[in-house]
């Protein structure tokens, strides 16, 4: 697991924001509290979610791209979430659907308010410390390996933070 930035300009993260968010013919779905955009080649499920395949606007190939070759990965989904506030948050669950095949990795951009992405330790892993990592606007974070085998993750609770945060996801969705 690593986090880095981009140097200044790269991607344009403020039009990223406003598009996704006054693009009206985005078809966001709520769940739970967060709002969440599934855009991809292939069908994706986890839980009781279902996301059919949809096409990616072209607003977002840049920055799809800049992710494939960031991490070297070919990425073929963009999961986006949105936290309309830090009283919104994720609860405990690991990236392990069988569409994403083994020890997949996922690379995360986050816009918008700081928040902690808590880490603890699954029974069966051999590291036994939890820890979070503070995801700030801008940040790229890819979870690797055994990652998603070793441990849970949560968008943590921060009753304080009034910020929106969005998130956009990416990973390589194999068909079902
Ligand atoms: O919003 C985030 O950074 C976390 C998202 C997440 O855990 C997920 O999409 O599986």
């Amino acid at each position: 697991m690593f986090s880095f930035y981009l140097p200044k300009g790269s991607v344009h993260y403020q039009q990223i924001w406003d598009k996704l968010i006054n693009n009206h013919s985005l078809v966001w779905k709520n769940e739970g509290s967060r709002l969440v955009l599934y855009l991809g080649d292939y069908p994706y499920k986890y839980g009781v979610f279902k996301h059919p395949s949809i096409h990616i606007p072209s607003f977002l190939i840049p920055t799809l791209n800049a992710a494939k070759s960031l991490v070297a990965t070919d990425f073929n989904s963009i999961l986006v979430n949105v936290y309309n506030s830090g009283a919104v948050s994720l609860g405990w669950h690991s990236d392990n659907e069988p569409e994403l095949g083994i020890n997949p990795t996922i690379l995360s951009l986050s816009l918008g308010g700081t928040r902690l992405l808590g880490f603890k330790p699954r029974a069966s892993s051999p590291v036994q410390s939890s820890f979070s990592v503070a995801l700030k606007h801008g940040m790229w974070f890819v979870m690797t390996g055994y990652t998603q085998k070793w441990f849970l993750h949560s968008l943590l609770l921060d009753c304080n933070l009034t910020n929106k945060r969005i998130s956009l996801t990416f990973r390589k969705v194999y068909p079902a």
